[in-house]
């Protein structure tokens, strides 16, 4: 009991190491939820009462949801600092607006206001975040559509802390049940009932088609619901209606709807994934009705902080100092926003005030902030005593040290360093951790911890560039994104004498504004040459070098660079090898267009072997996913050499979805115990980048049943056009630090066996060949380990009850022999044909498959989605009407819809669909299954493939020559039941 104690305890604080949040669970109430507001909003107070509203009415909701276990009991508002001074706004503390919980902020492309929660891990790992527009919080009208606000939140807070997904599916709304039955709309519980109407401009509509290629309702059939419902079931699908105050459990848990709680859960209701939770296992129902939340406003000051610098004697041991220098020099004079005030403390036994806190009011402000950067050592190490000066410099200027960072830099040991735990905890100050060398100190992250900073970690291997990075790592996480300093470029190598480095540094149409190139060297003064893109050219006679020996030359680039590529020669004109470096810094152009961003996270930020590593970069542009990004991450351990990995947007292995931004991949190439860095660069091609939608957004209710009968709908939801979305962005280059993670019970390099299966297979498709009775069946190849190299064979298993192929009865369920069928290396697109030996066609029958990967070292991988092919005769019943609608004629009075005749080929025959992957666009977003029209009589088969599938096998796959058509079928599909 003790132990699980600890355990849970365990679980919790890597819950909230992972995603920023701090947010505590206390006897069923969740304390300290942070909501942001964008600064660029401008003041307004009915969104503070509306938001006021919300969590109120929220916590009643989830307190009945959850049956009676959880509320909100804490909520801080984090007003921004552009807002009018307020008695009643305390100071930030620890909060900030990039570890909020809920952002406010508008959309960059102004397209709608649906809700989302920024999800990117597996079932039942929390969220980063959810955004909230200020519109949706302070426009009525949307109630229609998403309910009330409240029981949205709700929703959305089910997704960041429990890691629950989406009961509905915009993708693939229809699902088909199976034996004779009709298809039904994608949602749980089942017990929703309504009306599959298709809409046919103004206020009419028709019952919906059935296509018989994908034996699903036709593409633009809309589901709409009564408004008074007898399910209670469930708030991941439909939180707006009355009726709706729970979630699907496992009694009216829909298994059979193609949504992502189903996949991503393995098929689990969302309130057993809840009941799985750290938070379940350690609340218990409450017999009370609780209070109602508490909501206290903070407001933002000016950006406060201190550098607290290690000057040991061991900062003398590998060029450190100097390293240190250059690389705050970087911090000071080009990362830090205008307006912050900075302070510097030097340390070693003994700590020593270099400067109190000077405002950064111009350029020689940063000048002379840098001249109180240490240059000499002396002997010791204590970490607590350089923290307590650090507080002295904010309580000299200010009367707190609330809000106030401290960047906290060392490479010693220092036992000590527990005894000031608790003052730093009671401070409200942030301090960000720079661990440099192996000798750091092992609690050092734990000053991180305790107060929300971030944690870098240093090798002395000067390739990296890696303390550079960490310093520019340090903007302000105030979400005023166009005053944050964004690094392009980060290099840095050992050049032989009279060698190059060479390279070109993209300047986008985002950004370029306050532009530095910085070159540093270890021993000489190398020669520079920089071309921008009109052929303009710079050598190291226009960079300014700094004469005090911080072999640092850096270049300003007036008013705002030109865009384009920016190529840079720096040549070692030193008679031996040297490290050269080039870090080059930029801020964005304009106020109202955001820059493209990259944010790098780990699955966690301690782990222990031989747990894999999950990395993910989210690459973003005020909101909307960037995709065709080229992302490649270095983990830089301790000791040992970096291991360099490109991260994949393509819904595969350990990244979720396709295409939302968010690049991820495992990393299991563990060669020793202690920090890793990580270090992220994004390179994005003309013409390949480009903005994507956001895919997992709230419900857009389209409309009700009435009581009576008729159709209400609301009106249609806005939409940003795809010329606005996808407007080319052009070349870009970012490089950004991603902090570091610490690993530990590595065994010895040489006694590491392979304890990594292959991934979960989640793109299988299954199509029955036209020509002779074969099954093909493809999917992208795992790896050996995860995503990465070659797994060793294949189970393939088959079914006529998708049921049995789920895990736990897969062993059990009918083998597909695989006998000659290979293995291809991670990443590749392979299919296998199959020919059962006494498959007797019938009409309608299902026949589903499933597959895993098993490598050299019998490691077995997760069984992958369900695969169905549907098998057709021509001979089929007439298909019936959509159950709920009648064809009696409504009159429209006002805002309701009227049935108009509904077109006589509605009851289309399978032989009046023509084979054909011309323009028709009507099943794009059903690909879920692939449909196999029978012609019995001369057992022909003549299979009737999605038009879909044509249309995107055309784009992409173009000389795809197999059996395999449907290969080329969006990834992201379901394949499920
Ligand atoms: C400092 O840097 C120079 C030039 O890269 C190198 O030759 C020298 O060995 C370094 N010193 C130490 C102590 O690492
Ligand atoms: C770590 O400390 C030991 C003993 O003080 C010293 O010999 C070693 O050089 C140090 N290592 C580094 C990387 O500073
Ligand atoms: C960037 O610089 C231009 C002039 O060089 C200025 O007009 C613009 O406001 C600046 N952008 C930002 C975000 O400060
Ligand atoms: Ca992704
Ligand atoms: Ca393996």
């Amino acid at each position: 009991m003790a132990l699980n104690h600890w355990l849970l305890l365990l679980l919790l604080q890597v819950l909230h190491e992972v995603t920023g949040t701090r947010v505590k669970l206390n006897m069923g109430g969740f304390e300290d939820v942070v909501i942001a507001i964008n600064p660029q909003i401008p003041e307004d107070n009915k969104m503070v009462d509306a938001i006021k509203d919300m969590v109120k009415e929220a916590s009643t909701y989830l307190f009945s949801a959850t049956r009676q276990r959880f509320y909100f009991k804490t909520v801080k508002v984090i007003i921004p600092s552009t807002w009018e001074p307020k008695n009643e706004y305390q100071r930030v503390t620890t909060e900030s607006y990039d570890k909020a919980d809920v952002i406010v902020a508008d959309h960059y492309l102004k397209h709608g206001d649906d809700p989302y929660t920024l999800q990117y891990g597996g079932c039942g790992e929390p969220g980063r975040y959810i955004h909230f527009t200020p519109n949706f919080l302070t426009n009525d009208k949307l109630h229609n559509a998403y309910g009330p606000r409240g029981r949205v939140f709700v929703h959305e807070w089910a997704h960041l802390r429990w890691g629950v997904f989406d009961e509905y599916n915009n993708d693939a709304p229809f699902y088909t049940p199976g034996g004779d039955n009709l298809p039904e709309a994608t949602r749980c519980s089942a017990g929703f009932t309504g009306q599959y109407i298709f809409p046919l401009g103004g206020k009419s509509y028709r019952d919906c088609k059935i296509d018989h290629r994908t034996q699903l309702y036709e593409h633009g059939c809309l589901f709409v619901p009564k408004r008074h419902q007898d399910t209670a079931a469930s708030i991941m699908y439909l939180q707006s209606l009355p009726s709706v105050t729970q979630f699907c459990d496992k009694s009216n848990h829909n298994i059979k709807a193609t949504n992502l709680q189903n996949k991503m859960c393995n098929y689990r209701s969302t309130w057993e994934v809840i009941m799985a939770s750290p938070d379940f296992a350690s609340s218990s129902p409450i017999m009370v009705p609780p209070p109602d939340p508490t909501v206290s406003l903070l407001q933002k000051q000016d950006r406060v902080l201190c550098l607290v610098l290690d000057v040991s004697g061991s900062m003398d041991a590998n060029n450190r100092t100097v390293r240190l220098k250059q690389a705050a020099e970087i911090f000071l004079l080009q990362v830090i926003e205008a307006g912050s005030w900075v302070g510097i403390v030097t340390f070693s036994s003994t700590a020593a005030v270099k400067t109190h806190l000077k405002q950064i009011s111009n350029d020689s402000m940063r000048k002379t902030l840098t001249e109180y950067l240490p240059t000499r050592t002396t002997r010791g190490t204590n970490i607590c005593s350089g923290v307590r000066s650090g507080f002295q410099v904010f309580l000299h200027k200010y009367g707190s040290t609330k809000g106030c960072e401290i960047v906290l830099l060392t490479d010693g040991e220092d036992t000590a360093i527990s005894s000031c735990f608790d003052e730093v905890q009671r401070s409200g100050s942030i301090i960000h951790t720079i661990a440099l060398g192996s000798n750091a100190t092992k609690d050092l992250e734990t000053l991180a911890d305790k107060t929300g900073g971030l944690k870098f970690s240093i090798t002395d291997s000067v390739d990296s560039n890696s303390l550079i990075d960490a310093f520019s790592g340090l903007s302000s996480g105030s979400g005023d994104i166009s005053q944050q300093s964004i690094q392009l470029e980060s290099r840095g190598q050992s050049v032989g004498s009279q060698d190059q480095l060479n390279g070109i540094v993209t300047i986008d149409k985002t950004v370029g504004n306050d532009t530095f190139f910085v070159v540093t060297w270890g021993t000489s003064p190398p020669e520079i040459l920089l071309t921008d893109p009109k052929g303009r050219e710079y050598t190291e006679k226009d960079f300014a070098v700094d004469n005090t020996n911080v072999r640092t030359a850096r270049l300003k680039i007036d008013g705002t660079a030109e865009t384009g590529e920016w190529i840079y020669s720096i040549k070692n004109t030193h008679s031996g090898a040297q490290v050269i470096s080039i870090t080059v810094t930029t801020r964005a152009a304009s106020a109202s267009v955001p820059p493209l961003i990259v944010k790098s996270y780990t699955k966690s930020d301690t782990n222990k072997f031989p747990s894999p590593m999950v990395i993910y970069a989210e690459v973003s542009q005020g909101f909307l996913p960037v995709i065709g990004a080229k992302v490649t991450v270095t983990v830089e351990p301790e000791i040992g050499t970096p291991v360099e990995l490109e991260l994949y947007d393509d819904g595969l292995g350990a990244d979720i979805l396709k295409n939302d931004g968010i690049y991820s991949r495992y990393f299991t190439s563990f060669r020793g115990n202690g920090r890793h860095n990580i270090k992220v660069r994004v390179q994005g091609k003309d013409q390949t980048l480009r903005r994507s939608r956001r895919q997992s957004q709230a419900l857009y209710l389209t409309g009700f049943v009435e009581e009576d009968g008729q159709i209400t709908m609301n009106p249609p939801k806005p939409e940003p056009t795809d010329d606005e979305l996808q407007t080319n962005l052009g070349s870009v280059s970012r490089v950004a630090s991603g902090g570091s993670f610490v690993v530990s019970g590595v065994p010895l390099e040489n006694t590491i066996t392979d304890v990594y299966p292959p991934s979960k297979i989640s793109d299988l498709e299954v199509k029955l060949d036209e020509d002779d009775d074969h099954f093909c069946l493809a999917w992208t190849a795992p790896g050996n380990d995860y995503d990465t190299g070659q797994a060793e064979r294949y189970e393939i298993k088959m079914s006529g009850n998708p049921l049995e192929l789920r895990h736990g009865t897969f062993d059990d369920a009918t083998s597909v022999n695989t006998t000659g069928l290979a293995v291809e290396i991670s990443g590749v697109r392979q299919m296998f044909r199959y020919k059962p030996h006494n498959f007797t066609k019938e009409n309608g029958t299902s026949i589903y498959f499933a597959i895993r990967a098993i490598d050299g070292s019998s490691n077995v991988g997760e069984v992958s989605n369900i695969a169905r092919a549907v098998v057709l005769l021509p001979a089929l019943p007439p298909t019936p009407a959509s159950p709920v609608t009648t064809s009696t004629a409504h009159t429209t009075p006002d805002d309701k819809y009227s049935v108009s005749p509904t077109p006589d080929d509605k009851h289309t025959t399978p032989s009046n669909v023509k084979p054909t992957c011309a323009n028709d666009t009507n099943t794009i977003n059903t690909t879920m299954e692939t449909v196999i029209i029978v012609c019995a009589s001369a057992i022909i088969i003549c299979a009737i493939v999605s038009i879909t599938v044509c249309v995107l096998r055309k784009q992409r796959y173009r000389s795809y020559d197999t059996c395999m058509d449907i290969t080329a079928v969006n990834k992201n599909a379901l394949t499920i039941l």
